[in-house]
């Protein structure tokens, strides 16, 4: 049976190793302890409850189990690495990791660091915590998964059969870096605004939130051309980026982004993965990022 360990025990950790459980041996790793017993409440309101095996890192250095076939990190952005290296003495170093981070900066770096094969996933499935024991999948998406040299087609496609196999749809890319600038963009536009005003992603259809949504989508159109990442459709290049963010804002009107809820609950934010790859972007190519950069030093200002 294929060996998954999960690191980070956040919704899509969660999620996971909920999915994964039935079809093939999964330990999650959390920085604390969570309850064995956990709950998922799926998209159709349905509610069941697995017994998950549920690990710190600690407990998992005094358990040593089997080599895992793959490693998923489910952590925040800035939370990667660091997790990473509290067991990696415990992986051999040709170990397959899978990261889910949003943005552009641990998926880099793993990438060069890392020995053994690195696969990015980007989702649209939509999960969240309700407590210590239960989260909600809220809505069925998609995961894409590739790295980010080509060089692993092989075990993404191995990947992306085995999510699917568990009800997580999944398909092998040979663009994640694409896909990966995508969702950075729609998270550029949407989660500092969100996350310093204090409102749901619908309420930046209204005005003065609106010229504010269109001055970065202009800053991110330019940095992407001039990075060479692919338009999100067949429109052209900047319309195809305002269609990209807005189609996300009407689809999540009543969400509020992860960003806002990092801020209500005084964590870091993911600025770091999201802002600073568009902002160093835009100076290696001489573009102005005025706004972003405005933004990045405001959300700096309410981080603890
Ligand atoms: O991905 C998101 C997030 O909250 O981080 C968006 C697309 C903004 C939806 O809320």
């Amino acid at each position: 049976m294929t060996m998954h360990w999960i690191l980070g025990a956040g919704a899509i950790g969660r999620l996971l190793a909920h999915s994964l459980s039935p079809t093939t041996t999964t330990l999650l790793i959390g920085r604390r302890a969570l309850p064995a017993r956990q709950v998922l409440t799926s998209p159709n309101g349905e509610s069941c409850t697995q017994s998950l095996r549920v690990l710190t890192a600690a407990e998992l250095s005094l358990e040593a189990p089997a080599p895992p076939h793959y490693v998923h990190i489910a952590t925040k952005a800035m939370a990667a690495e660091a997790t990473l290296d509290a067991i990696a003495s415990l992986l051999p170093p040709s170990t397959p990791l899978v990261l889910w981070q949003n943005g552009f900066l641990a998926q880099p770096r793993l990438t060069q660091r890392w020995a053994g094969p690195v696969l990015c996933a980007t989702t649209t499935e939509g999960a969240y915590v309700v407590s210590e024991a239960h989260i909600v999948h809220a809505g069925r998406g998609h995961t894409f998964v590739g790295d980010l040299h080509r060089r692993y087609a092989a075990l993404a496609q191995a990947l992306a059969s085995c999510l699917s196999g568990a009800n997580m749809a999944a398909t092998a890319v040979d663009d994640i870096r694409d896909r990966l600038w995508q969702k950075l963009a729609v998270n550029a536009a949407i989660n500092p605004l969100v996350a310093l005003h204090g409102i749901r992603n619908g309420e930046l259809r209204a005005a003065p939130y609106a010229a504010r949504v269109e001055a970065v989508i202009a800053e991110v159109a330019a940095i992407m051309q001039a990075e060479g990442i692919a338009s999100p459709n067949s429109e052209e290049h900047l319309a195809a980026w305002r269609a990209l963010v807005w189609g996300v804002i009407a689809r999540t009107a009543n969400n509020k982004a992860s960003m806002l809820q990092d801020v209500e609950a005084g964590r870091v934010t993911e600025r770091e993965a999201i802002l600073a790859p568009l902002i160093a972007a835009g100076r290696r190519h001489a573009l102005p990022c005025r706004v972003l950069t405005s933004l990045d030093d405001a959300l700096a200002k309410i981080e603890p």
